[in-house]
């Protein structure tokens, strides 16, 4: 899953110009910390084998509630539509654009969920099931379909399939009929997925055609993948070449992930998320542990365990420091820029890293897994469902919610690796909400906004191959399951890989087993709960959400939000929202608790209140992103400026330290600058372009700008209303080239809004404006009122002898 950024049509330049201030403090602040602890840390209680047993049955009612609804009113389809009751089918259902790249119209779901068949016990429905596949599913359509997903969910579920009912055929004395099937439609499919390989680097591009190939007109400009798309190929890949004796999938998918790790950044050794398949060049340089990267470091480790291959442990160790070092913080895992890894790029997570602590547990670095899945626990209860997105105050950024596997899979990994009964109870609170939450009469529903609770008529295939395996397997106990899933691999859409793939070896492909790196010694090293205390890991953390500040979204009385900014200590209404936020303004009427001497010493007290709160906002700043300002002057002597918040690009240089850029405002003609020129180019040359966004990528309209002799551009946003106040700030993008040599920044509507009202204030002057890091500009305020203190200062102090003489 990649996340884009999206444009719109409608435009809006103007909305009504609001004066900032600078904190005025009129008494010392005491801050009334308003955490309170609001749950003991009682240890958790055990749960009975009764109750486990229930659950168990539970969860497999639920698979079948899903499967049946799936069976009986979608099959052959992909998809079963829940609320429709019907199927999803590719050029037949309204296209829900690229998120259709998955579909290919060959039975995504039954194939996806054949292995969960055999590991719920039921043998006669998946002997009916592979009767079924066999006899419908084929791959010759002129249909464009996704390389990442087709390989996960097809090649994955088939390959297990095939290894399954070999299995059996030996183990239960079934299925004699079966003569490798599975595993000619699997390399049948696997053939038809190479021609996305045909790329400069070797890395595969995102899409391909199954009977065209890459000659699908459509896919002409097909050029960028993201890192997960391209990095999670090796296992169903090489599985693949080991079973069916043909080395070209192996070889294939063992140059993509080389190809990768060449890209990593060198200095730390990070990966962006979206790249360009021919130059190798970076189109997204955001770099965490969720969409658009995941699987690659999950594919790392997990071919190292299922091949044996050392090379593939080094690296994943070098990328796992550079994750812990930069995007782990504390319990959460934020995304930086590859490059330039101090730089928070957004401030949420999206809820695919809740994979995370699983792969975690499987490397055995227990402490941070335990840390990130209590964190994940804890927005899961807050929302009732984990949301698709929340943001570093574990607001809802993205309230969808796809019925995802990844928390309940952590949870699975981590109650294996400590035996802890909380993550028991939290599987059973994950089952009965979505019991509650998500079952409708035709199976499972996905939710289209946790607040609201309201349904999406979706059930993706991964409900049925990952969600409810993972909560079978987490409530049964070995004894239950006829094979011993400690001698599989996991895939990342949980399909079984058996680890004596390995052996099969492979003749083109060299593999070493070294003594050190046992794979089944190694999968077995995870701490266990007789060394490692969870309950002490998470104590600290019981109220890590509850202790942070929410964002709040009104004040109690139901007005805006008070922000710093605006704040004025002689306004009563103010006084009353901070101290209603928990800050509590103290007089202090006693010397000996502290009165300052004179009314000099106070001013002393309150100007150092204020910089320590400003040092603390420029403090936060820089963790958050390397915010820029657009500054201009509110006066016409340049005395009093304001700044408003911009967001940086990848493609163009940055501003750092003192640096900025000083100009006149100019609005490009047209407005969206995606023309071949700017019919106001000569008005242009040595000014600051401003441009709107949409109908053109950033970078194009960055090209223009320069070309037409800008020094810096401003692109502000089209969708009417939006703000940094209430959305993340984030990166423009580029396309992997270094020609931008002018600054660009982004502004959200509200924002310009305040420049444009500005600017038609004095319609006949042009608007100054200064671009640099706000965090410059703050210091810049910062020194400027210091000096403004000293000389007011100085001349008190020489006018005071003639006024006591
Ligand atoms: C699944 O298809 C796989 O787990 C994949 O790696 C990530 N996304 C979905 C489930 O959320």
């Amino acid at each position: 899953m990649i996340m884009m950024t999206t444009t719109s049509s409608t435009s809006s330049l103007s909305c009504s110009a609001q004066r900032q201030h600078w904190l005025v403090l009129l008494a010392l602040f005491i801050f009334v910390a308003s955490v309170l602890s609001t749950e003991s840390s009682m240890p958790t209680q055990n749960m009975s084998h009764k109750e486990r047993t229930e659950l168990k049955e539970e969860a497999r009612e639920m698979f079948y509630h899903a499967y049946r609804a799936y069976m009986e009113n979608a099959y052959p389809a992909d998809e079963l539509m829940p609320l429709s009751c019907k199927g999803r089918y590719r050029g037949v259902t309204p296209s829900r654009g690229d998120m259709d790249d998955i579909l290919g119209n060959f039975s995504m779901t039954l194939v996806d969920t054949l292995d969960t068949l055999v590991l719920l016990g039921d043998f006669a429905e998946f002997e009916h099931a592979v009767k079924l596949v066999i006899r419908d599913v084929q791959f010759d359509s002129d249909i464009i379909v996704s390389v990442f997903e087709t390989n996960i969910r097809m090649v994955g579920g088939l390959l297990s399939a095939h290894i399954l009912s070999e299995y059996l055929q030996k183990q239960a004395d079934v299925m004699h009929w079966y003569k490798g099937e599975l595993l000619e439609m699997a390399r049948e499919l696997g053939y038809r997925l190479l021609p996305a390989f045909n790329t400069s680097t070797g890395i595969p591009h995102a899409r391909v055609n199954l009977r065209l190939g890459m000659k699908d007109p459509q896919l002409k400009v097909s050029r960028e993948t993201c890192t997960a798309c391209a990095g999670t190929i090796l296992l169903e890949f090489a599985a693949l070449s080991r079973l069916t004796g043909d080395p070209i999938f192996e070889v294939r998918a063992h140059a993509a992930m080389d190809a990768l790790w060449k890209l990593r950044h060198r200095g730390s050794d990070l990966m962006g998320t979206v790249l360009n398949v021919h130059s190798g060049d970076w189109v997204r340089r955001d770099s965490g542990v969720g969409a658009g990267i995941d699987s690659y470091y999950e594919y790392l480790f997990k071919s190292y365990v299922l091949l044996g291959d050392d090379k593939y442990l080094a690296r994943f160790n070098r990328h796992y420091n550079a994750v812990m070092k930069y995007v782990s913080e504390g319990p959460m895992l934020l995304d930086v820029l590859m490059h330039r890894p101090h730089a928070k790029s957004r401030n949420f997570m999206d809820s695919l890293l809740a994979f995370w602590p699983g792969l975690q547990v499987l490397s055995g670095d227990l402490k941070p897994a335990v840390q990130t899945h209590e964190m994940l626990y804890q927005v899961m209860q807050m929302h009732t469902l984990i949301p698709e997105a929340f943001t570093v105050d574990f607001q809802i950024h993205w309230g969808q919610h796809h019925l995802r596997p990844e928390f309940i899979e952590s949870t699975y990994f981590l109650y294996r690796a400590t035996g802890d009964h909380h993550y028991l109870q939290v599987g059973k609170r994950a089952l009965k909400t979505l019991q509650q939450y998500t079952k409708v009469a035709c199976g499972y529903a996905a939710v289209s906004d946790v607040r609201t609770g309201k349904h999406d008529d979706r059930m993706d295939s991964f409900v049925l191959s990952e969600t409810f395996k993972y909560l079978y397997l987490l409530f049964s106990e070995p004894q239950d399951l006829i094979i011993n899933v400690d001698e599989f691999v996991f895939t990342t859409e949980a399909h079984l890989l058996p680890l004596s793939i390995a052996q099969l070896g492979n003749s083109t492909f060299s593999f070493r087993q070294s003594d050190d790196h046992n794979v089944l010694d190694f999968m077995r090293t995870c701490p266990s709960s007789n060394k490692l205390f969870p309950e002490k890991v998470r104590k600290p953390l019981r109220n890590f959400i509850t202790g942070s500040c929410p964002r709040t979204t009104g004040s109690g009385s139901g007005g805006k939000r008070l922000s710093a900014l605006d704040f004025q200590a002689s306004n009563a209404d103010h006084l009353r929202a901070v101290y209603d936020m928990g800050i509590t303004m103290v007089s202090v009427g006693d010397r000996s608790q502290g009165k300052a001497k004179s009314h000099e010493e106070g001013e002393m007290g309150l100007q150092f209140m204020q910089e320590m709160l400003e040092l603390t906002k420029l403090q936060s700043m820089n963790q958050l992103a390397q915010l820029q300002a657009v500054a201009f002057a509110l006066d016409e002597h340049l005395q009093d400026w304001t700044a408003l918040m911009a967001g940086p690009s990848h493609f163009s240089p940055e501003l750092i330290g003192e640096q900025f850029v000083e100009g006149d405002l100019v609005l490009a003609k047209p407005i969206r600058a995606c023309n071949e020129k700017l019919t106001n180019a000569e008005e242009v040359k040595g000014k600051i372009l401003v441009a709107e966004r949409g109908d053109c990528t950033f970078v194009s309209k960055a090209r223009l700008a320069q070309q037409a002799g800008a020094t810096a551009l401003i692109v502000c946003d089209n969708v009417p209303g939006s703000s940094g106040e209430t959305q993340p700030m984030f990166a423009m993008s580029g396309d992997g080239n270094d020609d931008v040599l002018i600054p660009v920044v982004f502004m959200y509507s509200l924002e310009f809004g305040k420049l444009s009202t500005a600017m038609q204030r004095r319609p006949q002057t042009p608007l100054r404006v200064r671009i640099m890091q706000m965090v410059e500009f703050k210091r810049w305020q910062l020194a400027k009122e210091a000096h403004q203190n000293e000389t007011a200062a100085t001349t008190a102090t020489t006018q005071k002898p003639d006024k006591e003489l």
